[in-house]
């Protein structure tokens, strides 16, 4: 995978709360190109490996729990600088921490709840995408 694309998923509370259309409608007003996209539906066995680095923390359980229980959309963003860009346009991990006008400050109810997910690196970016798409989903 190139290195200007970012992995992200519009978490569990983003779908429920209808949020889905503005915060892709942000995204992509922010300069970000939509490269994959789906609506899925993440097992067990997937988050807890895809949060594998944190199952020693004490919110493990609870993250495995939200992170399953309902859909959520994957997509890969593309932009120059994407991963950093786009960790900025989400914001802090805490939403009341987040910047005004981030995704989270708008629309994360809690640093558990937080409505979206952002990459950390490219080394990650290209992991978490691979994780849920294959090459021919990729454009
Ligand atoms: P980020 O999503 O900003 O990269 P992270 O990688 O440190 O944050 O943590 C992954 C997710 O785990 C985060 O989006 C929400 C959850 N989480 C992190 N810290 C938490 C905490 N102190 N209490 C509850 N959930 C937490
Ligand atoms: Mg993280």
């Amino acid at each position: 995978m190139r290195t200007d694309r970012t992995f992200t998923m519009l978490k569990p509370d983003s779908v429920e709360k209808g949020h889905v259309g503005a915060i892709l409608e942000k995204i992509t007003a922010s300069g970000f190109r939509i490269v994959a996209m789906k609506l899925t539906q993440m097992t067990t066995d997937d988050a807890k490996t895809f949060y594998e680095v944190h199952s020693e923390r004490p919110f493990y359980g609870e993250l495995v729990e939200y992170m399953t229980r309902g859909p959520i959309v994957a997509a890969i963003l593309e932009k120059d600088n994407a991963v950093e860009d786009f960790r900025t346009l989400v914001g802090a991990t805490n939403p009341a921490e987040a910047a005004e006008g981030t995704i989270r400050k708008i629309y994360a109810a809690s640093i558990g709840e937080n409505a979206v997910h952002g990459s950390d690196s490219d080394e990650n970016a290209a992991i978490e995408g691979a994780f849920h798409f294959s090459g021919r989903e990729m454009f």
